[in-house]
């Protein structure tokens, strides 16, 4: 937030600026990472812009101030992180030296179930949002490994080390469980349970 407001006055002082230096003021367009993203409520996604010269030259260090049109679908905070709020659509703009790019984000409805595979040593997806009530199914690849969660009120019962094999566990209580494998260290995941 405080980055956000720093970056309004930046953008004001270079408007109004009469000895605007040369090499700062060369924005031709701001290009976006993705064009468009989906998401369902809760989930969360890294935005980045990129300001480009006339000849198509990256230009690093502007001030990016970020918007989103309509904070009721989603927000976006001062580092563009954008986070889903509701069903529907809204555009996500990054601003730089007065050029602007856009995103378009589509927030769809929540899943009442959702795989997790585990290729390599990594829980994909990381988070898992489900609607309460909703179940999540672990794959086991041939390679064995087990979910602990993190104790705490909600969560389900633990998986012991297994392999080839789904196993299905239901979310009765909202709010966000971590989980680890302890067999692979860093390995871990999460299930945002959201209403
Ligand atoms: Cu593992």
């Amino acid at each position: 937030m405080k980055r956000w407001i720093a970056g309004v006055a930046v953008v004001a002082g270079l408007a109004c600026g009469s000895d605007e230096p040369t090499g700062n003021s060369g924005v031709a367009t701001v290009s976006m990472n993705a064009n468009a993203i989906v998401l369902i409520p809760g989930q969360t996604e890294q935005l980045a812009a990129t300001a480009k010269d006339a000849g198509g030259n990256t230009i690093s260090g502007g001030t990016v101030t970020w918007r989103s049109a309509n904070t009721a679908i989603a927000t976006v905070n001062g580092t563009g992180l954008v986070t889903a709020v509701s069903t529907g659509q809204t555009d996500v703009s990054a601003t730089i030296d007065g050029k602007v790019g856009s995103t378009r984000v589509t927030v769809g409805a929540v899943p009442t179930t959702a795989l997790v595979s585990m290729p390599g040593l990594s829980f994909t997806p990381f988070t898992t949002v489900i609607k309460q009530g909703g179940t999540v199914t672990f794959e086991f690849p041939q390679l064995p490994h087990n979910v602990i969660f993190e104790r705490k009120t909600g969560a389900p019962q633990d998986i012991q080390v297994t392999s080839n094999v789904r196993i299905g566990r239901t979310f009765t209580a909202t709010g966000l469980y971590p989980y680890d494998c302890t067999l692979h260290p860093g390995m871990k995941g999460e299930v945002n349970v959201v209403p």
